[in-house]
């Protein structure tokens, strides 16, 4: 019997015809990574985070493979921001929405982007990285709330296009609270949970060496560590954030089974980074299969059939 099985989903009024699609980061910074994305089985094109000028990014090697997941510390090497918005052009000859990923490296870097691209039609929603871990001397803007909110308020005046934010880990039940009273007072359409956890230490026994060069060798970590991180604060945010706020997950997600726990935690999307690195686009027609597979076998026909319902144990 032919499956009626549906991945599709809403972020940001735009509709994905599949709710896997990449993460911001891995293989999405050339004309060439975004085409290949886009003829992919990804729901949407998101590209990698831009800033006000293009970067080289740190120095190599700054991205090791290993067998529980990823370190990177790539320094936002990216094409500028004017390259990913006039992407937006090419992107509509792809059946889906295209994001773009926007870490300005000041407010006032944020603020000029944010208010240049209102100049860009098909950019579908920009997604302000408040958490990129690797530039030195910079600190992850998501860990200080009053500068959060403070950036939230510049960029919702002036944005023209729907804003989402990627937040950085949380850990501790008081900070998810802060962070989601800062955001419930802002217009927006989507949170994307989570960036890599910042600042780990992956280390070769045999040369006794960090793997990476950049800052002694920290970096963030994302793969299979990550996905217990990632699932707590989609879970958290899912619960405290207003209902309207979408939640995009991200983390530790190789198959099926790991996209279906992201969106039984209330994940309206998920996101592959790391594995996406691995293996490149065929991830997403691979998981995409796994997950209507696993909707079968379960029953559900959409996944707003059990989007946010995890139980408790009672
Ligand atoms: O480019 C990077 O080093 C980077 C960024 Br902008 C980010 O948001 N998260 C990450 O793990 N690496």
């Amino acid at each position: 019997m032919s499956s009626s099985i549906s991945l599709s989903t809403k972020i940001a009024g735009s509709v994905l015809s599949s709710c896997l699609y990449n993460a911001s980061g891995p293989l999405c910074s050339t004309a060439e990574e975004l085409q290949a994305i886009g003829k992919s089985h990804a729901g949407a094109i998101l590209s990698k985070s831009a800033t006000l000028q293009k970067r080289q990014g740190n120095e190599e090697p700054r991205y090791v493979d290993t067998r529980w997941g990823s370190i990177n510390s790539m320094g936002l090497p990216n094409k500028g921001y004017e390259f990913y918005a006039q992407f937006a052009q090419t992107a509509q000859a792809y059946d889906k929405p295209y994001f773009m990923s926007v870490s300005g490296l000041s407010h006032e870097d944020n603020l000029h982007i944010i208010k240049e691209l209102a100049n860009f039609e098909n950019i579908a929603a920009i997604e302000l990285n408040l958490s990129c871990p690797n530039v030195p001397g910079k600190p992850q803007t998501g860990y200080d709330f009053d500068q959060s909110r403070y950036i939230l308020e510049l960029v919702c005046a002036q944005a023209k296009q729907p804003i989402g934010v990627k937040l950085p880990p949380y850990f501790d039940m008081p900070h998810f609270e802060m962070m989601a009273a800062v955001l419930n007072d802002f217009p927006i359409s989507f949170v994307t949970c989570i960036n890599s956890i910042g600042n780990g230490l992956v280390i070769d026994r045999d040369s006794e060496s960090v793997v990476i060069k950049p800052k002694h060798g920290f970096g963030g970590i994302g793969g299979d560590f990550i996905k217990p991180t990632a699932l707590a604060n989609v879970r958290k945010f899912y619960t405290l954030l207003d209902k309207k706020i979408s939640i995009i997950g991200c983390g530790g997600v190789k198959n099926g089974a790991d996209a279906f726990e992201h969106i039984l935690c209330g994940a309206s999307a998920v996101q592959i980074g790391t594995q996406f690195m691995r293996e490149g686009t065929g991830c997403f027609e691979r998981v995409a299969g796994e997950l209507t597979d696993l909707m079968r076998e379960k029953g559900y026909q959409n996944i707003e059939s059990f989007r946010g319902k995890l139980r408790d144990i009672t």
